[in-house]
C-alpha cells in the first residue's frame, strides 16, 4: 500500500467516509442556521461558500490533517523558495515570480531572478505603447490594426482566456485573434480577415520548435511575403516570444523583439509572462501589472493563510474528499459571466495537464485516483444541456460557480437573471425534491418518481466582486495553487508533461510516409490500415 494510503488521515477520512454518507446536505443545513457563516471566506474581493459540500467540521478537520500529514507547508516553502521541485524536468517552479509585487529577492541557482522578470515587463511596456499608440509600422509604413496571437497549448489557451474575459477592457483600435490548431481551417480563417499592411503576428512558443506553431507561423510568413515580395517584412510583421533565440534569429525576426521567459516558467502557468503579451496590447500594461497584483495577492494569502482559512487549500482539499472518497470522477467549472466562457478549457489543460499523472515521487505507480476531469461551460448555457445529468444521472459531479457580482453590461434585468439562476441552481442541486413535496404540488402518481431529485449533490460558490484585470488575477491563482495542493497530497509532479511527448513522437514519424507510395508496414495492423486508407482515397480523390 502507497505511503498515502497509510497516513493516519487518510485512514481516518475512509473510516469518516462511512459517516457522511448516511447525512444530508439538507438535514445539515436545517440543523446548523450558522453553516454558510462556519464555511464560507472572504478575502481578495473573493467570496468562496464551500457550505453546500457533503461536509461536516470533523471532515474539515480531518482533511486540514491530511494536508500536515503531507507536509504541505514546506511543499509551498518548497515552491517559493525555487527549489526544483519539478524533479523529472529538474527546474524550479516560479510563475509566482513573474508576478511577485514584492522587494523579495527570489533566487534560481544562486541568482535573483527578478532583475530579469522586470526588464522584461519594461520591454513589454515599451512595445505595448508603441503599438498602441500607432507608432508601430508595418512594413508599409501602416499602424497596426489586428494581433494575432500563434501558439498552442500554454501559449494560446491562457492568453486567449484572459483577452476575452477582460474585453471590457480592451483597446478599440486592435482586433485580437489567437491561431492554434494544425488544421489549416485556424489560419487561414483569420489571413482571410487581415490585411497583410496592418497586421502583427505574436509568434508564442516557450520551445520554438512545437509544429503546430511553426507550421502556422512559417504559413502566415508566406502569406506575408507573397504580399511585399521581400523577406525584410517580417521583422515589421512578427515578433516571438520565447526562451529560444536562436530559432528565433532563424525564422527571420529581429532578437530585439523577442521577448524572453524561462524554463522556470510552464507553459500552463505561462500567461503571466512575455506569453501574455497579448493580453498586455488588448488591456495595456497598467492593467497587466494590475492582473499580476490580483495573482501575488493570491499567492500571499496561499502561502501565510492557515489551512482552516486558506481559499486554495479548502479547494484542494474538498476536491480529494470527493474524487478519492466518494470516487467523482469529475469536476465542472461553471462561470456564470460570458467573458468567462473560455476559462473552462483553460482549467482543464492547467489541471489535466498538471494532475493527469500515474507515477509518484518515488517513481512508483500510485493505487488511487489522481486528477479529475474538468469540464463545463458557461451559465446559463449550461443548464440547457448537460446539467440534467449533474442533478438526475448516477454521477456525482461536484461544481464550482462562479460569478461576479457586477456586470460589464447593465442592460435590463439580465443580470439579475443570470444571478438568480446560479443560486436556483446550488440549491437544487443541494436540496433536491423529495416525493413528499412533489404530492404536495399535486404531481400525477405516475410521473412522480422521474421527478424525484435526489439531491446532497456538492458544489462551491465562487463570487468576485465584478471580473476586472486584478479579480481574474486572483482566480486564476487561486485555481493554480489548488492544482498545487492537491498534486503534494497525491504525491505527484504537477508541472512536467511527458504525456504530450508520446503522440508528438509517432506523429513525425506518420508524416513522411503519407507521401509514400508503398504499403504502410511500421505500424499495427489498425494503424498502417487507417494509413493506407486513408493515401489511397486521397488519391482517388485527388486525381
Ligand atoms: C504546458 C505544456 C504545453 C505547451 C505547448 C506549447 O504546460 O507544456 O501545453 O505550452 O506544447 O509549447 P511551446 O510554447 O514550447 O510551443
Amino acid at each position: 500500500m502507497s505511503e498515502l494510503l497509510q497516513l493516519p488521515a487518510w485512514q481516518a477520512l475512509q473510516q469518516h467516509y462511512s459517516k457522511i454518507t448516511l447525512l444530508t446536505m439538507r438535514d445539515l443545513f436545517a440543523q446548523n442556521p450558522n453553516r454558510f457563516q462556519n464555511f464560507s471566506l472572504e478575502g481578495n474581493a473573493l467570496l468562496l461558500d464551500y457550505s453546500k459540500n457533503r461536509i461536516t467540521q470533523e471532515t474539515m478537520q480531518l482533511l486540514y490533517q491530511l494536508a500536515y500529514e503531507s507536509e504541505l507547508s514546506a511543499k509551498i516553502n518548497a515552491m517559493f523558495s525555487g527549489q526544483a521541485i519539478n524533479y523529472t524536468e529538474n527546474r524550479s517552479v516560479l510563475h509566482i515570480a513573474l508576478r511577485n509585487q514584492s522587494q523579495q529577492a527570489i533566487y534560481v541557482d544562486g541568482i535573483d531572478i527578478m532583475p530579469k522578470v522586470r526588464s522584461v515587463l519594461s520591454h513589454m511596456r515599451e512595445f505595448v505603447s508603441v503599438v498602441r499608440n500607432g507608432l508601430w509600422k508595418g512594413y508599409g509604413g501602416q499602424r497596426v490594426t489586428d494581433v494575432i496571437n500563434i501558439g498552442i497549448g500554454g501559449s494560446d489557451l491562457g492568453p486567449k482566456m484572459v483577452v476575452q474575459a477582460l474585453q471590457p477592457y480592451q483597446t478599440k483600435d486592435l482586433n485580437f485573434h489567437f491561431v492554434s490548431n494544425i488544421d489549416g481551417a485556424d489560419i487561414q480563417s483569420v489571413l482571410n480577415k487581415i490585411n497583410p499592411e496592418t497586421c502583427l503576428f505574436l509568434v508564442a512558443s516557450k520551445t520554438f520548435t512545437t509544429q503546430e506553431t511553426l507550421t502556422n507561423a512559417h504559413t502566415a510568413r508566406k502569406w506575408l511575403l507573397d504580399h511585399y515580395q521581400d523577406k525584410k517584412a517580417v521583422a515589421s510583421h512578427f515578433v516571438a516570444i520565447s526562451t529560444n533565440a536562436v530559432a528565433v534569429k532563424a525564422f527571420g525576426i529581429d532578437v530585439a523583439n523577442m521577448f524572453e521567459f524561462w524554463d522556470w516558467v510552464g507553459g500552463r502557468y505561462s500567461l503571466w509572462s512575455a506569453i501574455g503579451l497579448s493580453i498586455a496590447l488588448a488591456i495595456g500594461m497598467d492593467n497587466f501589472q494590475a492582473m499580476l497584483q490580483g495573482g501575488h495577492q493570491m499567492d500571499e494569502h496561499f502561502r501565510t493563510a492557515d489551512f482552516e482559512k486558506n481559499m486554495p487549500v479548502i479547494l484542494a482539499l474538498l476536491g480529494i474528499w470527493y474524487h478519492n472518497f466518494f470516487q467523482a470522477e469529475s469536476h465542472a467549472i461553471l462561470p456564470y459571466d460570458q467573458l468567462l466562457s473560455q476559462l473552462p478549457s483553460y482549467l482543464q489543460q492547467a489541471d489535466m495537464e498538471s494532475n493527469g499523472k500515474s507515477v509518484n515521487n518515488q517513481g512508483k505507480t500510485v493505487d488511487y485516483s489522481t486528477g479529475p476531469i474538468i469540464w463545463g461551460q458557461s451559465g446559463t448555457n449550461g443548464q440547457h444541456a448537460f446539467y440534467q445529468l449533474i442533478h438526475q444521472g448516477t454521477h456525482l459531479i461536484p461544481a464550482d460557480f462562479i460569478l461576479p457580482i457586477k456586470s460589464h453590461f447593465n442592460i435590463g434585468e439580465h443580470h439579475n437573471i443570470l444571478v438568480a439562476n446560479c443560486f436556483a441552481q446550488t440549491e437544487a442541486l443541494m436540496l433536491g425534491r423529495t416525493e413528499a413535496e412533489l404530492r404536495q404540488q399535486g404531481i400525477d402518481e405516475s410521473v412522480l418518481p422521474y421527478r424525484v431529485f435526489s439531491g446532497n449533490r456538492p458544489s462551491n460558490t465562487l463570487m468576485l466582486e465584478k471580473i476586472t484585470p486584478k479579480t481574474l488575477g486572483s482566480l486564476i491563482a487561486l485555481y493554480e495553487h489548488k492544482i498545487f495542493v492537491q498534486g503534494v497530497i497525491w504525491q505527484i509532479n504537477s508541472f512536467d508533461q511527458w504525456g504530450v511527448e508520446l503522440g508528438k513522437q509517432l506523429a513525425s514519424k506518420i508524416l513522411p510516409e503519407l507521401s509514400q507510395t508503398e504499403v504502410s508496414e511500421n505500424h499495427d495492423s489498425s494503424t498502417n490500415g487507417l494509413i493506407d486508407y486513408y493515401k489511397s482515397y486521397y488519391r482517388s480523390i485527388n486525381r
